[in-house]
């Protein structure tokens, strides 16, 4: 057996057996319970982090609310320094930082390193738009005036974060963040505090390489009340949420309720549709990754393969096939291609749901279970399955965090596109085929009703420079690429009149 470098690849990153779960510049401090870390690839226990009270909450925005006032007169493009700086540490630390997801979140190490590799180009990708916040100019309708745009930074923002993209997510945020001027207050998922700490680990040293005031970025490990106080806090101008719809829809309506801003990032239900014209060779790696990938616990996993009836039982036992091909084990054994799920209870809901399709019909070609024994210690170990079904079946409708996909027959391709949307979600899609008007139809204002729409590609792996989010429950959100930056900075429009006399617009006559 091998150790996989766990202990140097901790002290490497600054993690001890017990650690402060607070941070707002220099020291870590924390006076609340303790929390223990444990990974799901082994069952054992990592370390312990000391989680916030809220008069520690108290203390991070103190200090954030002061750095806001230093850090927005920073001039744009010198602030994309310290981005700049930020992704060339995450070049040296990406092996650590990729192995601490794999082994404290469970996905392959390949893709633990993937992670990282959406963090350095976040920051790439932000470096150059720190240059470009722009907005428009106008030309005014009266003489001698001129009108144009500009965007200020919005203040303070909050950063909830799920497990399973435990360092990126968080990094498309604050990347951007950073740029527009904001600080952000980062509250991690408690099931990936590690991760966390070692990402604030390496952002301080940027800062105080810098000399930059304590507060710019901070992160908070705590549990709900903490994320409750951020939402609810008007101090807090920006709360952007990863996680469940559940939880989605309580944190929209509480920052609404003081009209703050929200970005959320809640469910997906992604299917790719395969069509009778598919490259089904191409379809099978798209489909088999998207759904077994993180052990189906990304947002855009792949949930449901929508297939024409002509290629039906040929995708079905080819599916088949590559199902019993799959090794699950240790991710951080590269030989490996399914990890565990993050928790037992993550395992109970895979189970339920298994148990919850059976009963409404689903027919299942490739079975689920637990696994045990050798290597399966943790109990979080389960087995990719699929079942066939019928789209409207209630688990089908629901998402369940876990290698589970269901398999629907189709014969016309609106009919393959109305089952598509007719789910609650409206993540990501995707449809294979070599035809141009299926492809072109799906894109179309009849097509695919998700944020993000992929032809010969499949549902997950979205690049950062575009806009990842998407419609309907998954909360309407967007974050990373494209000019998502608008969503971080308030918008001014300037009217400015260089004559001697005051016109009113719309032609109105005032003489006093
Ligand atoms: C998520 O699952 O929360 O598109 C994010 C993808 C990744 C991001 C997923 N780039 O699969």
């Amino acid at each position: 057996t091998t150790d996989y470098g766990i202990p140097q690849m901790l002290k490497n990153l600054g993690i001890s057996n017990e650690n402060n779960g607070v941070s707002a510049g220099g020291a870590f401090f924390a006076t609340g319970d303790m929390l223990e870390s444990f990974s799901p690839t082994d069952g054992k226990l990592i370390s312990k982090v000391k989680t916030a009270n809220p008069e520690d909450y108290q203390t991070v925005i103190e200090k954030a609310k002061s750095a806001f006032k230093e850090f927005r007169m920073v001039p744009a493009p010198k602030r994309g320094e310290l981005v700049r700086q930020f992704g060339l540490k995450l070049r040296e630390y990406k092996d650590d930082l990729g192995k601490l997801v794999s082994y404290e979140m469970g996905k392959s190490l390949q893709e633990g390193l993937g992670e990282v590799q959406e963090m350095i180009d976040i920051c790439d990708f932000a470096v150059g738009l720190s240059r470009q916040l722009h907005g428009y100019t106008m030309h005014s309708e009266r003489p001698g005036h001129r009108m144009y745009e500009q965007y200020h930074p919005l203040g303070i923002v909050g950063i909830i974060s799920a497990f399973n993209f435990p360092v990126a997510v968080w990094s498309w945020n604050t990347a951007l963040s950073w740029i527009c001027g904001n600080v952000t207050i980062w509250k991690p998922s408690e099931k990936t505090p590690l991760c966390a700490i070692a990402c604030q680990n390496i952002i301080n040293e940027v800062l105080n390489e810098n000399n930059m005031p304590e507060g710019i970025s901070t992160m908070i490990v705590g549990d709900h009340k903490i994320g409750e106080m951020l939402v609810s806090d008007k101090n807090v101008a920006l709360i952007s949420f990863t996680g469940s719809t559940k939880v989605g829809r309580t944190v929209g309506k509480n920052v609404a309720e003081r009209f703050g801003k929200s970005i959320l990032e809640l469910g997906g239900n992604n299917a790719i549709i395969i069509t009778e014209n598919a490259d089904l060779d191409m379809s099978i790696i798209g489909a088999v990754f998207g759904a077994v990938g993180t052990a189906g616990q990304r947002c855009t996993s792949t949930r449901r393969l929508i297939i024409h009836t002509s290629v039906y039982d040929e995708m079905k036992n080819r599916l088949v096939q590559a199902y019993g091909q799959l090794k699950i084990g240790n991710p951080l054994d590269e030989n490996n291609h399914v990890g565990p799920l993050i928790d037992k209870d993550a395992v109970k809901q895979y189970l339920d749901s298994i148990e919850k399709c059976r009963q409404e019909g689903g027919n299942f070609i490739v079975e689920g279970g637990v696994l045990e024994g050798d290597g399966y210690e943790s109990g979080c170990y389960v087995k990719p399955c699929i079942a066939e079904v019928e789209n409207s079946y209630g688990i089908v409708q629901h998402e369940t965090f876990a290698p589970i996909l269901y398999l629907i027959k189709y014969k016309t391709l609106e009919e393959a596109i109305a089952l598509q949307n007719d789910v609650p979600q409206g993540l990501s899609s995707a449809i294979m085929t070599q035809n141009l008007r299926e492809a072109e139809l799906f894109l179309s204002q009849a097509g695919s009703d998700c944020g993000i729409a992929n032809v010969n590609i499949g549902t997950s792996g979205a690049e950062i420079g575009g806009a990842f989010g998407g419609e309907k429950e998954t909360g309407g959100g967007r974050e990373s690429g494209s000019d998502v930056w608008k969503y971080y900075m308030r918008r001014q429009t300037n009217t400015i009149n260089y004559t001697a006399s005051l016109p009113l617009a719309q032609g109105i006559k005032f003489d006093l």
